[in-house]
């Protein structure tokens, strides 16, 4: 049998770095995604790609855009995958805001585009699109499931929003495998340093090195569903091994303030983070979700999947390991 063979929009991103690793381990060719850009961006994977029994072996790296359809159907017509994962996009809801052309750009018409791609292939594929709870933006009722209804409350959210009913749409209309991972937040070490967690982390190491003294953040009170990536991306896979398609909340089911992630991350270097965290009002966005919390009971039946690394957990090992990088 040839090994099965996996196309991964976002590969250089923490959950495609991730994918990757999971793919590989589980025998497939695994083809990614790589965007031109003037420093080196692939950090996540350098460690696969160097590695003589992977890098160009079983794991190989095409460059491309989303919002180069032209190339991507090349890349599709040359690959021939059996797998896709779509995770590839501006991934900061609070930059949304303010480069929202290029947001929707990315997220909605780019997954519009490859679902086009989708259709012309002769060869069967699966398609994971990589949805996320901010469609749920402002919502009705906690905690949220499938069948929620879709509240966006940030440009993110919308072209999210979009993008997910689209992929609804083509699964209904032409009986595409595509299915909707509805995931909410979920980090890990390789986690970008401009999301909360990483940015809480590497500051609870860096000021316990005498690196840092303080630490800027915006809205302490926000809530959320967080979870550790590694064991998100396992659902991933899950989801395209399914007889047929469908969409799934990913979720701890647990909801927590920034200060109790502050609290957990700070408390394992033993330091206080009310002493080092000062407001600043630029991390303050417009409009923010009120409570997001997931309802994952769907992915627990159907794909037997539990996510077991909860917040304070997590930001234990995220702090580990930013104190265990050289001082920089
Ligand atoms: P991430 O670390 O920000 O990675 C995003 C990836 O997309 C990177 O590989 C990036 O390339 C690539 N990318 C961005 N714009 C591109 C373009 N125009 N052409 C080609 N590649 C492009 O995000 P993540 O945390 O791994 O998340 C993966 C996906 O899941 C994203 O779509 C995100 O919106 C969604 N999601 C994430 C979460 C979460 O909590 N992590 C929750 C729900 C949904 P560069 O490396 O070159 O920047
Ligand atoms: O913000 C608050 C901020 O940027 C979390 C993405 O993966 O998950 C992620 O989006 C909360 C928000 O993640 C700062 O206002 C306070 O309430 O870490 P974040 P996010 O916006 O939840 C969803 C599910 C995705 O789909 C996205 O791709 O933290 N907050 N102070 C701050 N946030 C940031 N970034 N920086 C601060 O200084």
């Amino acid at each position: 049998m040839p090994s099965p063979t996996a196309f991964i929009t976002g590969i250089t991103g923490q959950d495609g770095s991730y994918l990757t690793e999971l793919l590989l381990n589980r025998g497939y060719v695994v083809h990614g995604l790589v965007r031109r850009a003037s420093l080196f961006n692939r950090s996540r994977i350098e460690h696969l790609r160097l590695d003589p029994a992977i890098g160009g072996k079983k794991l190989f790296l095409h460059y491309g855009d989303l919002n180069d359809t032209t190339s991507l159907r090349r890349l599709f017509r040359t690959l021939q995958p059996t797998e896709v994962y779509h995770l590839a996009g501006q991934s900061h809801v609070g930059l949304s805001f303010e480069i929202p052309e290029a947001t929707c750009q990315e997220i909605a018409n780019a997954t519009l585009g490859l679902l086009e791609i989708l259709r012309d292939q002769e060869q069967p594929v699966r398609f994971y699109h990589a949805s996320s709870s901010e469609i749920f933006g402002a919502p009705l009722s906690a905690p949220q499931n499938e069948d929620s209804a879709l509240r966006p409350a940030s440009p993110y959210g919308c072209a999210k929003a979009f993008a997910t009913n689209l992929c609804r749409v083509y699964r209904e209309a032409y009986g595409l495998f595509v299915c909707n991972g509805i995931a909410y937040n979920h980090e890990s070490p390789r986690r970008g340093e401009n999301f909360v967690t990483r940015k809480i982390s590497l500051a609870a190491a860096r000021i316990s090195r005498g690196q840092q003294t303080e630490l800027s953040l915006g809205n302490l009170d926000a809530q959320r569903d967080w979870g550790y990536a590694p064991e998100y991306v396992e659902a991933m896979w899950r989801m395209l091994q399914q007889p047929s398609a469908d969409d799934y909340v990913l979720a701890t089911g647990e909801s927590h303030t920034i200060g109790d992630f502050l609290a957990a991350a700070f408390g394992t270097v033993g330091l206080e983070w009310q002493k080092y965290v000062r407001f600043e009002s630029r991390f303050v966005r417009p409009t923010e979700p009120v409570r997001l919390v997931g309802d994952a009971a769907k992915a627990r039946a159907k794909l037997d999947w539990a996510p077991t690394t909860k917040m304070a957990a997590l930001a234990r090992l995220m702090v580990a390991a930013d104190l265990a990088e050289p001082a920089s």
